[in-house]
């Protein structure tokens, strides 16, 4: 397999996944200051995006729950994704509000302003998207004040939530106290280290 990746970028968050399932992986960085039409990754990817994930029969796989998925499904043994129904169902809903809310609605708009028309609507994106991360992170809080991780046992919705929490400093968007809990028990985790160590964030 190889990752697709750029340093710190969410793409970190299926590197802890690939971190977490122990088996063999390249990575290729990906300069996303290049533009589309420059960058390798673009022939192997048509959405020119990372994470991007190329299987070992060539195929490639992208977005990242479909991505966190995969690898967690084709991996039992790691234990990231529940076997139960409602274990299931909890997984994806909470990963699918760190990547759909928190990062493309909130933390999305942030990174984006610097391609906006004028500074007024550079301030006015960057507003929008911290106060719909600061919502998110909230709701994320109150989840993590009744347990440890956000679906019961420790899974691949650890990992999305972690990449965004990576983000929290530089998009002056604070952690609230559970989620700043989460992020501390993530950089304690020895996959999550070797992630970060490999991306030079260590
Ligand atoms: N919805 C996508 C989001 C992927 C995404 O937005 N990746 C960003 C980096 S965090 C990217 O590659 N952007 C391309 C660019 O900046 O040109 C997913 O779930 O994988």
């Amino acid at each position: 397999m190889k990752l697709f990746y750029s340093p710190g970028a969410c793409s970190l968050g299926i590197h802890v996944v690939l971190e977490e399932i122990g088996a063999p992986y390249e990575l290729e960085k990906v300069d996303l200051s290049t533009p589309v039409s420059d960058r390798a990754l673009t022939q192997v990817n048509p959405k020119s995006k990372v994470p991007t994930l190329q299987r070992d029969d060539g195929s490639v796989l992208t977005e990242f729950p479909a991505i966190a998925y995969w690898l967690a499904r084709s991996h039992p043994a790691a234990k990231l994704f529940p076997d139960d129904l409602e274990g299931q169902t909890r997984t994806l809903e909470a990963l699918d509000f760190c990547v759909a809310s928190l990062h493309m609605q909130g933390f999305s708009r942030v990174f984006g302003a610097r391609r906006a028309a004028t500074p007024a609507e550079a301030e006015a994106m960057k507003a929008t998207g911290r106060d719909i991360a600061t919502r998110a992170f909230a709701r994320l809080d109150d989840m993590l004040a009744r347990r440890e991780w956000l679906a019961g046992d420790y899974s691949i919705a650890d990992a999305s939530l972690f990449y965004c929490c990576c983000w929290s400093g530089m998009m002056e968007v604070p952690m609230p106290a559970h989620v700043a809990a989460h992020f501390a028990r993530m950089k304690a985790r020895p996959a999550v280290q070797a992630a970060l160590k490999q991306e030079g964030l260590a």
